[in-house]
């Protein structure tokens, strides 16, 4: 069966915070850790913290501004991190609620309501519980039947679940699936890190997908293929985790957030995303200039130009490989389908595009999609 996705959604939070607003908390908190440890920093006991730069950060990742979910807390130097409210067990979570929001705007684009589904995939870094998974609350709150589940892949939650939403389909056990990217990424941010505190922002996308045959969306593609492989590395990394209780470590310790070897991903990723984006074009007899535009995965700026070029000979255009770091920086899964969202309307039919994903795990996943009719 040809599988279709039909509508795709995107919701940002209220708040953003830039590079500016970021940067000055960041300095003031570097400047008084600096002072209250003046001592020890000069015998060599402690390192100084170094101070960060918004300049930097817009260069080095393309990264201006990002979306947070509660901005409360994240740039008072005496708390460092969000102050997300506890809700009630029979209140929609918050990660449920950015779910929900994103889905419904999907279903909206695809013209389905939700007995037309009958599979929700949450799919993200984290989620906020192991149990009841995100995506059965999500479900309820939709008012869909059938079945449920959550599934973390880091920055290639997305495009993994995408592939088992279309196989779902494409066997005819599912009639209609929705894949959602609540991507609550502040929590796990370092904000005390001057390497790390720039590079993410919260939002929720989500996918609707459903066989050819029952679409009746304005702008729908038709799944060509799909291919998803990981190798492990330990260069980006986060130790937290449900054992932290038991292993009586202190779960603010930086191992226990979000950390990486910026550099060695850098140079590790680029050359596998460009490797497997030929390949899987090449098995479905596409060549690399035929791509009407690339939905790349954003975790920064240069990353995207250097795999284009490696494969064109020259850097993709904006038109071509569209960059939406600049508002909402790295949104883990959501990034390459915050840029579908955003630029999808315009191809006409026949044209192909390949949604793409790559990071932590290594996880590296491509959709190779084309517009209909
Ligand atoms: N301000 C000023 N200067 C800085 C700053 C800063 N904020 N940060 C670093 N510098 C300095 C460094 O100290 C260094 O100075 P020197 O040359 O004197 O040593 C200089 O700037 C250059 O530093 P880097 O070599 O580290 O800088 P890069 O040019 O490599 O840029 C990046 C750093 C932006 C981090 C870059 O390496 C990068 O983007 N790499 C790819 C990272 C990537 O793709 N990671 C994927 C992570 S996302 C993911 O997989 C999902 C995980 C799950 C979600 C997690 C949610 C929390």
């Amino acid at each position: 069966r040809s599988v279709v996705i039909s509508g795709v959604g995107l919701w940002t939070p209220q708040n953003t915070i830039t590079n500016e607003e970021l940067v000055e908390s960041y300095n003031a908190w570097a400047k008084v850790y600096n002072d209250d440890n003046e001592a020890k920093i000069k015998t060599g006991e402690l390192l100084a913290k170094p101070f960060s730069s918004a300049d930097f950060i817009a260069k080095a990742s393309g990264i201006k501004s990002r979306y947070i979910y509660c901005k409360n807390g994240v740039l008072d130097i005496d708390r460092m991190r969000p102050k997300l409210s506890v809700r009630a067990d029979d209140e929609l979570s918050h990660q449920a609620e950015m779910a929900v929001n994103a889905a419904k705007k999907a279903l909206l684009e695809a013209n389905k309501t939700a007995a037309d589904i009958d599979m929700v995939i949450v799919a993200c870094a984290y989620t906020q519980r192991s149990y009841p998974a995100i995506a059965i609350e999500v479900q309820a709150a939709l008012g869909i039947n059938g079945q449920a589940f959550d599934m973390l892949v880091a920055c290639s939650a997305a495009t993994f679940a995408l592939q088992r939403a279309h196989d779902a389909i494409a066997s005819g056990s599912s009639r209609g699936v929705l894949v959602i990217n609540p991507e609550l990424t502040s929590p796990q941010v370092n904000y005390t890190d001057r390497d790390s505190h720039f590079i993410f922002g919260d939002v929720a996308t989500a996918i609707v997908l459903e066989a050819a045959k029952t679409c009746q969306s304005e702008h729908s593609y038709t799944i060509l293929g799909s291919k998803c492989v990981t190798s492990f590395s330990n260069n980006i990394r986060s130790n937290f985790g449900y054992t932290t209780r038991v292993t009586d470590e202190d779960p603010y310790e930086a191992d226990k957030l979000f950390h990486q070897n910026g550099r060695k991903v850098f140079k590790e990723v680029c050359p596998m995303a460009a490797e497997h984006i030929e390949s899987h074009l090449s098995s479905l007899d596409i060549g690399v200039t035929q791509l009407r535009r690339w939905w790349l995965h954003q975790a920064n700026i240069n990353m995207n130009l250097l795999i284009s070029k490696r494969l064109l000979g020259r850097e993709a255009t904006l038109d071509e490989a569209p960059i939406v770091l600049d508002r909402f920086a790295n949104t883990a899964s959501a990034g390459s389908i915050i840029a579908f969202s955003e630029h999808h309307k315009d191809l006409v039919a026949g044209d192909i595009g390949v949604i793409c994903s790559f990071g932590a795990g290594y996880s590296i996943g491509s959709l190779v999609i084309q517009k209909r009719d």
